[in-house]
């Protein structure tokens, strides 16, 4: 999209736009991980931590979000706040953009929709915590997040902790094969599954280094080969929770969703939710712990790929 055409609907702030202009490493970071997936106040010291730990890799963080139907790359200490106090802030995925921008609402950006943002504003790296994916029982339901196939047409490479046993894992990766999507380890051959360093599902590809994993990007994009790349970066050890421990919860709080008849895009929310309640706060620790490591891997690929 042209500058002109883009600024009718997008404020960049002035160092994002002069840091993209000038090849500087930038991470895109998402909001729903902050108004729908952590509770306030913790997830404003979690948003402001994150932007720190990107800067100190050497990187400018980019915070996403639709405030009052504007696209925003790069968010104020007012608007931040505004996000994680989350009072009425939409979830907004590709399907709800226009509907949002027309309706001059406010909503925090998904996956899918933070690669949008990210995209129109030139940025290559975007750090979050998990993805969405095939939910167990999607060869029923059909619920397929619009992440996947967002990494199948967007060029950003998105570093994540895997995908929530939440998910049907082994379908979700077989879905982003299909769409052609590579799947990377960082330093794994196990795609992460979130809370724990494993799935048993294999990613396509290990890489030990952010520089390895900026060469695929970069081989990725001169090729002109169309979409993203998906980065699996585990939690790290100390914070990782008990795999069979955490089934168990899940199984538990799936169950919860169903009785309740909790559908569609408020599926995720309510199982981070019920999940934080029934570990009785250590899954938010480590949520949180998974997210700031995944925000210095991004900046450390980003700084890699800006040097290519
Ligand atoms: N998984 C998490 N935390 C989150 C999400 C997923 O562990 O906050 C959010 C992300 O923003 C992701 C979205 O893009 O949920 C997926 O929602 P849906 O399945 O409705 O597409
Ligand atoms: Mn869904």
């Amino acid at each position: 999209m042209n500058k002109e055409k883009l600024a009718q609907f997008m404020d960049i702030t002035e160092e994002i736009r002069q840091a993209v202009a000038e090849g500087k490493p930038v991470v895109a970071l998402e909001s729903t991980i902050l108004s729908h997936g952590m509770p306030y106040p913790q997830n404003l010291d979690f948003a402001r931590e994150v932007e720190k730990i990107i800067r100190a890799e050497g990187a400018v963080p980019a915070t996403m979000a639709v405030i009052d139907g504007r696209l925003k790359a790069g968010l104020t200490e007012e608007e931040l706040v505004r996000m994680c106090e989350a009072k009425g802030v939409l979830k907004v995925s590709r399907r709800d953009l226009p509907i949002v921008v027309a309706g001059k609402l406010t909503g925090a950006t998904t996956v899918a929709t933070t690669m949008i943002l990210a995209n129109l504003a030139g940025i290559r790296v975007f750090a979050t915590g998990g993805i969405g994916g095939v939910h167990r029982g999607g060869e029923n339901s059909m619920d397929i997040s619009a992440d996947l196939q967002e990494l199948a047409h967007t060029p950003v490479a998105v570093v994540c902790a895997g995908a929530k046993m939440i998910l049907d894992i082994g379908r979700t990766l077989e879905y982003l094969e299909t769409m052609g999507v590579p799947v990377l380890g960082l330093g794994t051959k196990d795609f992460p599954a979130f809370y724990c360093r494993k799935s048993g599902f294999s990613v396509d590809a290990r890489v030990d280094t952010p520089r390895e994993a900026a060469a695929v990007l970069k081989a990725k994009w001169d090729l002109e080969l169309v979409g993203g790349v998906l980065i699996g970066n585990p939690v790290p050890e100390e914070y990782a929770m008990d795999f069979d421990e955490m089934s168990a919860v899940i199984d538990r709080v799936l169950a919860k969703a169903e009785a309740a008849g909790v559908k569609g895009k408020d599926i995720t929310p309510f199982m981070l939710a019920h999940i934080v309640e029934e570990t009785g706060g250590e899954s938010l620790a480590t949520n949180i712990q998974l997210a700031f490591n995944n925000a210095r891997a991004a900046a450390k690929i980003a700084v890699e790929l800006s040097k290519m």
